[in-house]
């Protein structure tokens, strides 16, 4: 039986993943859309045969939805999550879980107390072959014990409403839960680093670029320059240092051309095309798994309440001059281990 999902929000992601899923996924259908903006709702709801909803809490509630997609924007996932929560179903919530801290919390106490675990946040480079290639490089020894990580998040350029904070809270967020998970380890500090501003992305309320640096209980310590305006694509590099050796995140494959006296090779302009790969397994993965019954495998509430506090950590170092602070994670319940 096919799994009837109702997706709520149709910005970029949304109709990416309304069209991956009626497209690319197997063993689903999406049964419905809901959408602020009526127009366009009621177009992609035509284009795939779906009921359109105004308000996404009256989809989530219908019975002809057996699990939601969360693709809002950021500030409504808590809302969305909480209400599929409340209706027992299972829920894909696009990164990040929630813009606060409290709201994690929230959704973390209601998943408790309905006993089992139906919320998977959308941190979907944990299923992208060469992070899983890497992860598996440094679990089998190869490069020793790591010891320090550096990494780096490029946007080509930013929307109009990119702030300092959402660099963090929308992008680096990404860098944050993919690390803990690569590294199996949990951040003990953090701290912002304030380069020289860009020219390119300056106005005001955006510090662009910026530099997160973390420190793990097991030591190792971790620097991710974060860019909204590279101007010449979508670079995400990885490479961690162990004392045996070091490896790096594969860019993906690109053919190398020589003309006129240079050696090129491509680099894509978004992450829609860099991470499809990771998309389309982890749609999959999701779909598996609701629909016969189990409980989601990918980011859990858990990690998403993880991400969200560092990221709150992270600002608030920003905001009080840079000074690295402490990030005090609370005990993790048996629940989400
Ligand atoms: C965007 O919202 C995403 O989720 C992308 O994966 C990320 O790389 C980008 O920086 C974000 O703005």
């Amino acid at each position: 039986m096919e799994l009837r999902i109702g997706v709520v929000g149709l910005g970029a992601i949304g109709r990416d993943h309304v069209q991956r899923l009626s497209r690319r996924i197997t063993g689903c259908k999406v049964a419905a859309v809901a959408e602020v903006n009526e127009k366009v709702g009621r177009e992609i709801a035509g284009q795939y045969d779906a009921k359109f909803y105004a308000d996404g809490e009256e989809l989530i509630n219908s019975p002809e939805v057996q699990a939601v997609m969360v693709t809002t924007w950021d500030p409504a996932h808590a809302q969305y999550v909480m209400a599929s929560i409340k209706a027992n179903k299972p829920v894909f919530c696009e990164k990040p879980l929630a813009t606060e801290v409290e709201a994690c919390e929230e959704i973390i106490r209601a998943e408790q107390e309905l006993g089992r675990r139906v919320v998977q946040v959308g941190f979907m480079r944990r299923y992208d072959p060469g992070y899983q290639e890497l992860k598996k490089t440094i679990r089998e020894g190869k490069i020793g014990q790591p010891m320090i990580v550096h990494a780096c998040h490029r946007n080509m350029s930013h929307a109009a409403t990119m702030t300092s904070e959402m660099s963090i809270k929308n992008s680096g967020v990404h860098e944050i839960d993919v690390l803990r998970w690569l590294l199996e380890d949990e951040y003990v500090s953090g701290q912002v680093v304030l380069p020289r501003q860009s020219r390119i992305s300056a106005k005001e309320g955006l510090q662009d670029p910026q530099i997160m640096m973390l420190r793990t209980q097991k030591g190792i310590c971790i620097d991710v320059e974060i860019s909204q305006s590279s101007g010449y694509g979508y670079d995400i590099q990885c490479e961690v240092v162990g004392d045996l050796g070091t490896a790096r995140l594969p860019d993906p494959p690109s053919v190398a051309t020589k003309t006129n006296c240079s050696h090129t090779t491509a680099i894509m302009p978004d992450w829609q095309n860099r991470f499809i790969e990771a998309y389309n397994i982890e749609l999959q993965d999701w779909v598996d798994h609701a629909r016969n019954g189990l409980e989601p495998a990918g980011a859990s509430a858990w990690d998403g309440y993880i991400a969200c506090l560092t990221a709150h950590v992270l600002g608030q170092c920003r905001a009080e001059g840079g000074m690295a602070k402490e990030i005090k994670l609370p005990q993790r319940p048996g629940f989400y281990c």
